[in-house]
């Protein structure tokens, strides 16, 4: 009976350590399927979500991106901003994605200051269902991404963007976006590169939130 009980309050103790953390959660924007389905040719595609994902983080993690400022390697969108990026909306409807170039290209997010960085949370586009390619984010103190660049994603399975090939899976864009574990990575910049998608050879982005705790 003592045993007992003593296991019991040990087996707790385990429990609540296990759970400390809280569970990331975000606003997901409703549904909004434009014009005819198309074929999504890629291989070892993973299929769209039925729900939002889900990631346990360290408490006091909080949206660090909000309002921060977005550059990128066209400087000229054909569509919108590169301001849509961190403004918090997240609709997929016309006047919500800021469209880039073709090519791989890159945007990024300068958080102002190192922080450590528990996720990150990427909406390329959802009014079609269609997979972005070469989809890498990394995070850097280097604003070149020179130096000290740590990649937390990568699904550039046949390196065709020369970055390195990657073992992510490539995966249909949904209103529930993709959610990335960035495991307290320390860094001020979230550099995100694509190379156009399966319905278009361009890259959209309609919001990215980088979550973590400021003065990593
Ligand atoms: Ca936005
Ligand atoms: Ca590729």
């Amino acid at each position: 009976m003592k045993t007992t009980s003593i296991l019991s309050a040990l087996l707790v103790g385990l429990a609540s350590a296990a759970l400390a953390g809280t569970t990331l959660t975000t606003e997901i924007p409703p549904e909004l399927i434009e014009g005819t389905p198309q074929a999504i040719p890629v291989p070892n595609l993973v299929p769209a979500p039925k729900k939002a994902p889900t990631l346990s983080v360290p408490d006091g993690t909080v949206l660090l991106s909000k309002g921060k400022p977005v550059t990128g390697s066209d400087d000229f969108p054909i569509i919108g901003e590169l301001d849509y990026i961190t403004d918090g909306d997240k609709l997929g409807g016309e006047g919500y994605f800021v469209e880039i170039m073709d090519g791989p290209q890159w945007v990024q997010i300068d958080l102002e200051a190192t922080a450590e960085i528990a996720a990150i949370w990427v909406w390329h586009f959802h009014s079609q269902a269609r997979a972005y390619h070469d989809v890498v984010v990394q995070v850097s103190d280097d604003e070149s991404f020179v130096d000290g660049v740590k990649t937390l994603y990568n699904n550039d399975y046949d390196n065709s963007a020369g970055m390195g090939k990657g073992n992510d899976r490539p995966y249909v864009e949904t209103r529930f976006g993709l959610l990335i574990d960035a495991k307290k990575t320390k860094g001020r910049y979230v550099r995100l590169t694509s190379a156009g998608n399966t319905a278009n050879d361009m890259n959209h982005y309609i919001e990215v939130e980088v979550y973590g705790k400021a003065g990593g």
